[in-house]
């Protein structure tokens, strides 16, 4: 396939609710989305869902458009490629920029599913028809407001219920969660907010209440600590910001620091890496689970494809558009069913309709790239 053009966009998603974490609050949100064209009229989407400031990794909306119009689409446009692995391999020279190479790669992914006929899943090796998912509660000013939080999810039907957490919002919120609910499945993310040396005693004291899994306490580049950490808690440790890529994984099987990974494809730096990093942890007994970036219908359609791999085997963070945004990017956006669970796709191509017209009434600077 040849790519004639490179289409970059901010668009800009108005927010319903902000969204408080371990590292900062999420208000107002720019995604990027990248079509690719070919010389056959095909057009291929991708996403790049990164926060506005680098509160969650280094990258930001603006990064992201930046590194895409100067250093990855001049890197494509004009050539040919007829696999995902080829076209990576043209802007291999970039370093870091996960979450930039995602969408990018994801645009040439749905070019590959459109020119084979094939669905996401198909090409992802999905095997699932419907997948569990789970919400988040943000941190919230008052353990009533979390309480409140939490019964709406409970009340939805998903199938777990996930709760942010940071040093000082925790025990008190965690024994009435579970004075409220005892059965639920819930889990805490504390998005990298304690540290090995000061909190342990703190993060010990949280088996008592039988959580699903403690997701990243310690800061990204901290893999020792979770190691650490894992020899002196029952609870199963989760990483998400320490796994930036498959060596990252090698390293925390290699350390024995984790019980579970959270596969977000925008920050491992797309879908070839989340396969892989899926795969050896599927040889090392660890499990794994999809989560999200706020993405829109058209990020999440390659991460719910994903999700229906074997190995992701906890509910997926994939609330749906209305919990954080007005409106959505696709026509058809995914409903969360009475059992917790969303239909995976079988669609050739991305399997939803992209609503162009929203994304042009929500764009706020646009580039194109020829050759
Ligand atoms: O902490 O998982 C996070 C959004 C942007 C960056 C980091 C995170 C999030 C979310 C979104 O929590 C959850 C979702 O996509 O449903
Ligand atoms: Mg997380």
């Amino acid at each position: 396939m040849r790519l004639t053009k490179v289409e970059i966009r901010r668009v800009v998603l108005p927010m319903v609710r902000s969204f408080e974490t371990g590292f900062g609050t999420i208000d107002e949100k720019e995604t990027i989305i990248t079509k690719l064209y070919t010389s056959d009229g095909l057009v291929g989407y991708g996403e790049s869902s990164a926060t506005i400031a680098p509160i969650y990794n280094h990258e930001t909306s603006y990064s992201c458009f930046y590194v895409q119009e100067n250093y990855i689409a001049p890197q494509v446009v004009g050539k040919n490629f007829e696999t995902v692995e080829d076209f990576k391999d043209a802007y291999s020279n970039i370093v870091g920029h996960p979450i930039a190479r995602t969408g990018m790669e994801c645009a040439f992914w749905h070019l590959i599913a459109q020119r084979d006929n094939k669905s996401l899943k198909q090409l992802f090796g999905g095997v699932k028809d419907e997948i569990p998912v789970g919400e988040g509660v943000g941190i919230s000013a008052s353990t009533k407001q979390t309480l409140t939080d939490v019964k709406r999810i409970v009340d939805a039907g998903y199938s777990r219920v996930k709760v942010k957490i940071a040093p000082g919002r925790d025990l008190e919120i965690l024994h009435a969660v579970r004075a409220r609910f005892p059965g639920i499945p819930l889990t805490v993310d504390a998005n990298g907010s304690y540290r090995y040396d000061r909190d342990v005693e703190i993060l010990r004291a949280f088996d008592q209440f039988n959580l699903g899994m403690l997701e990243q306490p310690f800061a990204s580049d901290d893999i020792c600590g979770h190691a650490r950490l894992h020899r002196q808690i029952k609870t199963p440790i989760c990483l998400d910001e320490s796994i930036e890529s498959l060596n990252d994984a090698h390293t925390a099987v290699g350390l024995d620091a984790c019980q579970v990974i959270n596969i977000k494809p925008g920050r491992v730096g797309g879908m070839l890496e989340s396969i892989a990093i899926h795969d050896l942890a599927a040889q090392h007994d660890i499990s794994v689970w999809c989560g999200g970036m706020g993405e829109t219908g058209i990020g999440r359609a390659f991460n719910i494809a994903f999700a229906s791999k074997a190995n992701c085997r906890y509910p997926a963070d994939m609330s749906p558009y209305s919990f954080f945004y007005k409106e959505d990017l696709v026509e058809d956006s995914f409903v969360v069913k009475d059992n917790g669970c969303i239909d995976v796709r079988t669609t050739p191509g991305l399997g939803y309709r992209v609503n162009d017209k929203s994304i042009e009434a929500l764009t706020t600077k646009k580039v194109i790239v020829k050759s």
